[in-house]
């Protein structure tokens, strides 16, 4: 029988970030932190009896444990069912897509995406709503009042492991805990989108492909699609094993964390394409032979060639970005005559515009491509998207990427990270650009002209919810633009990211390095922000 237990004391420090609570793994392991976040979610989302709940992570460190104490949470809070993958395995794409296809009442993902893992690494959890997607502003924050207050969980009063091992059904109480095949309904979700005897051709032509799981989720995923079912070598997947502590790395699919695999595509004898993805599977990073497709690209290339895949070839009801991410995405909108949305960090935004009906793609410049198949940004999808277009097209990377510029300009870009640094001295950064709004309106800095600066702010269009504070912006006269922006993801001090983007509608100049081409913008940056002064950092950490 469920007993009550009375909590200690709620916790202050539970505010969901970007994308749900991350928190150092020793920071989770306190008595009753972990139970007092569950249980608000639980009380917030008032699910009826006999609801059913998906249930899986990324299978880092902690990840069967906090399964272990959700799923005796979810029995002694009514749940009738909880669907969860073997091994407490399923990526964030996965966990969507079985909320969706099995109209559960909600998920709770397990990951602190692609943060490190172990005992020293992170730890995170999401809730998901009905659709799929994350848990909009107003629930996470009606369950942050809620950990506040909080004085009592529910828990069962079992003292036996659940089996996660072994396929089939068993009791919790009056529950059932159903332990699901994480990748099969995932996979088939694939093979219904994409033209999967288009890829077998190309791969059994000699066309090769390397995909880095990063000792992450997608391990699991990737050898079932590239490998048995479209017929790619097994070495085509590297460190596919997902560890709980992801090998000791940094699973972040960018050019700093992913250097095994931008080794061996800028190596000798590289392969024709490489991918890889992030702790929990929502990223992606795409690689042609010694050339990088920047996330912003990479969604604009999709749109422009959405035709040429099956499950999007009756065309895009629309594209939303986030606010940080180039407009290259915008320009291929505008020749298709759809709209293009702009929106706040965070993919919880795409939602309701997915829902409503209003896009089909979305993207951000953080490595998250995705469309209205599911309500999360999905690595593996966006590399089925690129491996697909390259079987319809026959070109390599590097060409579809300067003949998608030649034909829409480019948008120069890239994005400073300062990582860990202290949340004094990025609070006042931020506070500095505030103050200089005045002064900088229409000031001449350099060749560049200010047009407009401020704090981004949005209104969703469907349920006219209002989020202030996203991002400054410095918009330039000539279309380049500046954004400052603070992490909401990181657990360790505060990440600055510097998002730089210039159009470069000239093909001669297309070759330039963005760094070289984004030069004059930079320094703009460092000097405006006092950045360098201000945080005694002389360089970034990461520059994708
Ligand atoms: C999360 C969100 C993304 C968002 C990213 C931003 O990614 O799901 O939609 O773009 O955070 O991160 P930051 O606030 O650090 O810039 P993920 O992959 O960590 O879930």
């Amino acid at each position: 029988m469920p007993v009550y237990t009375i909590a200690t004391i709620p916790f202050p420090d539970q505010k969901p970030g970007t994308s749900g609570l991350r928190k150092r793994v020793q920071v989770f392991r306190q008595p009753h932190y972990l139970e007092n976040f569950v249980q608000s979610i639980f009380d917030t989302i008032a699910a009826p009896p006999d609801a059913t709940l998906v249930l899986g992570g990324d299978g880092r460190y902690y990840n069967r444990e906090a399964i272990q104490v959700i799923l005796k949470m979810a029995s002694a809070n009514g749940f009738g069912r909880v669907l969860v993958g073997k091994g407490g395995i399923l990526s964030t794409p996965a966990a969507s897509c079985l909320i969706r296809k099995y109209r559960t009442f909600g998920g709770i993902i397990l990951s602190a995406s692609h943060n490190p893992g172990g005992p020293g690494g992170d730890f995170g959890i999401k809730y998901n709503t009905a659709n799929g997607g994350p848990a909009p502003e107003r629930t996470t924050e009606a369950i942050y009042a809620a950990s506040k207050t909080i004085m009592q969980y529910r828990i069962a009063d079992v003292a036996s492991e659940i089996e996660l091992d072994a396929l089939g059904d068993s009791k919790l109480g009056d529950m059932t805990v159903s332990v699901i095949d994480p990748v099969s309904d995932y996979a088939e979700l694939m093979e219904s989108l994409f033209d999967f005897a288009a890829i077998r051709a190309l791969l059994s032509n000699g066309f090769r492909i390397r995909f880095d799981a990063m000792h992450a989720v997608t391990g699991p995923y990737a050898r079932e699609i590239f490998v048995n079912r479209l017929g790619a070598p097994a070495d085509s997947v590297i460190n596919a094993e997902p560890l709980p502590d992801f090998g000791g790395g940094h699973p972040d699919p960018n050019l700093t964390y992913a250097h095994e695999l931008v080794d061996i595509l800028y190596g000798d004898n590289a392969p024709d394409f490489g991918a890889a993805s992030d702790g929990d599977g929502d990223r992606n990073m795409i690689l042609g032979r010694h050339f990088f497709v920047t996330p912003s690209d990479s969604l604009a290339i999709i749109a422009a060639n959405a035709h040429l895949v099956p499950g999007y070839k009756q065309g895009l009801a629309g594209i939303a970005r986030s606010m940080p991410t180039s407009a290259a995405a915008d320009r291929v909108a505008a020749a298709l005559n759809i709209p293009c949305y702009e929106t706040p960090t965070g993919w919880k935004f795409f939602g309701n515009l997915m829902d409503a009906g209003k896009v089909t793609l979305c993207g951000e410049e953080s490595f998250g491509t995705g469309s209205d198949h599911i309500r999360e940004k999905d690595g593996l999808w966006a590399v089925l998207f690129w491996l697909n277009i390259l079987a319809a097209r026959r070109q390599s990377v590097e060409t579809i990427v300067r003949e998608h510029r030649a034909r829409f300009g480019r948008n120069v870009y890239s994005r400073h990270d300062y990582e860990g640094i202290p949340g004094d001295a990025a609070n006042s950064v931020m506070k500095l650009l505030h103050e200089r709004f005045g002064e900088l309106q229409g000031a001449q800095l350099g060749n560049y002209k200010v047009l407009f600066c401020d704090d981004f702010s949005y209104t969703d269009p469907v349920d006219g919810s209002v989020s202030i504070g996203q991002g400054v912006r410095i918009g330039f006269t000539d279309g380049s633009r500046i954004v400052f922006r603070l992490s909401g993801t990181g657990t360790e001090g505060a990440t600055l990211r510097i998002y730089l983007e210039a159009f470069e509608p000239d093909v001669a100049q297309h070759h330039l390095d963005a760094q070289e081409a984004l030069a004059g913008l930079i320094s703009i940056a460092l000097e405006i922000s006092e950045l360098r002064q201000r945080t005694g950092r002389d360089r970034p950490t990461v520059i994708t």
